[in-house]
């Protein structure tokens, strides 16, 4: 089993931070709060995208960001929610945790569609804090951060395309051309000898897999030569393409040769021989080639055949070969199997999480919400001072330290700032 691996980092937008602004009227010196609230962050979201076949692209760019939300701004504006960035992976993609290893999602459904990394939210502007005692706060709230995760992405590959042909005819020399595979190649018969598999890049988001098996003999779907055994891994590709050496360098007619092969396909499993088939005249640099090609062209072509001149030795014509490969390939219906994981988890929701401990005779608050509202505070502001301290109240963390057995005078430390314990 050939597995496609890609490792990327992700990293949500950062929600804009809320303004802290007045209003500023003629005769009104002191007018009211105006600042608006900051937008979203964007989220990064796996989509399944059926045309996809591997995971080459990733293999290109690692590092993902969406956009951060906008900052609020005076007048109550609000700040834009930054935009979600949508990566497309094929189906059958695992995502697994790099830091526990562990599956996050497996995606079977052909539509299906994750939040891998959620945006951070905006910050609220100093107008949303405003209250009948509280009539012109100095403080706004901060934006949140947008998750980051790292994330390995595993998609077993299946050939998409199988090479068949007699042996020596090139077709490892083809895959290696147009792959990162590097399998055997010689000039002697079954130098391959078990499959090796490819996957060819055409184009971002064209990729696809491609299998060399060995080389087919009269007689194969009987058990001839090593064909055999591998015929079976042409059953599951939905395109073979068929490779003649027109130069016919080892004495045998390259017409002949097509026929052959297509009979064994046929007596192998005659499913075989109603799948999409494109021809490959191979050995374009030898000076025979010309006349088998003319041959091949002329009978194949009126029997519905493509026939595609290349030489594999020399690069000539395989990039084009790639793209009319792919283009018959987006033709054809797309069929995949995906195999099963097991879920450890999906990613949850992250709780907030207050810590309250005494540590080494330390009292110690942290954790993202304090965080966060300590660096929103505005701490020679007196009603910014008072909106911290409630919250302090309410979210139980005075209790704890009580409990604790912290008294007046005490030092307390919230995420790294020395603060003094009075009630
Ligand atoms: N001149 C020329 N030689 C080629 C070309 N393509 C392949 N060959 C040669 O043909 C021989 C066989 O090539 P392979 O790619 O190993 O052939 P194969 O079809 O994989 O053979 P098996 O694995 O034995 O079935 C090697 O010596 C290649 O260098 C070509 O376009 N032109
Ligand atoms: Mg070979």
């Amino acid at each position: 089993m050939f597995i496609d691996i890609a490792k990327i980092r992700l990293k949500a937008g950062k929600g804009g931070d809320g303004a802290v602004a007045f209003r500023r009227e003629k005769y009104e010196p002191s007018g009211g709060p105006y600042g608006g609230d900051g937008g979203d962050g964007g989220s990064i979201i796996f989509q399944v995208d059926q045309g996809l076949k591997t995971l080459m692209d990733f293999k290109y760019k690692r590092v993902y960001k969406a956009e951060d939300g906008e900052n609020g701004k005076t007048k109550k504006q609000y700040g834009k929610n930054g935009k979600d960035l949508i990566l497309r992976i094929p189906p059958g993609t695992v995502v697994k945790d790099v830091k526990t290893g562990g599956v996050i999602i497996d995606f079977k459904d052909k539509d299906e569609s994750f939040v891998i990394a959620r945006g951070g939210r905006g910050g609220k502007g100093n107008a949303k804090f405003a209250t009948s005692t509280r009539q012109a706060p100095r403080f706004s709230e901060a934006g949140e951060k947008g998750e980051e995760i790292e994330v390995i992405l595993e998609l077993k590959l299946l050939a998409d395309v199988g090479l068949v042909g007699f042996p020596n005819v090139g077709k490892s020399t083809l895959l290696s051309m147009m792959s990162a595979a590097k399998p055997k190649i010689a000039n002697y018969h079954f130098t391959t000898l078990k499959p090796n598999l490819g996957v060819v890049r055409v184009d971002e988001g064209k990729s696809f897999v491609i299998a060399d098996i060995p080389g087919l003999i009269e007689g194969a779907h009987e058990g001839a030569g090593l064909g055999h055994e591998f015929l079976r891994h042409v059953e599951r590709t939905r395109l073979i393409v068929h490779i003649i050496d027109a130069s016919g360098i080892e004495g045998r007619n390259p017409l002949d040769d097509f026929y052959k092969i297509n009979e064994e396909l046929k007596k192998y499993n005659p499913r075989l021989s109603t799948k999409p088939q494109i021809v490959v005249a191979n050995k374009k640099d030898i000076d025979t080639w010309n006349e088998g090609y003319k041959i091949l062209k002329e009978k194949l072509e009126k029997e519905g055949y493509m026939v595609f001149p290349i030489s594999a030795a020399t690069g000539e014509g395989v990039d084009k070969l790639k793209y009319i490969i792919w283009e018959e390939l987006s033709k054809i219906e797309a069929d995949y199997e995906t195999f099963d994981e097991v879920v450890e988890f999906k990613k949850k929701e992250e709780k907030e999480e207050i810590i309250v401990k005494l540590e080494e005779g330390k009292f110690i608050v942290e954790g993202a919400f304090i965080e966060k509202l300590v660096y929103s505070t505005n701490f020679d502001d007196l009603d910014s001072l008072r909106y911290f301290q409630n919250i302090l109240i309410k979210k139980g963390i005075v209790e704890k330290l009580k409990n604790l057995g912290i008294e007046e005078n005490d030092t307390v430390y919230i995420c790294g700032f020395e603060f003094e314990f009075f009630e």
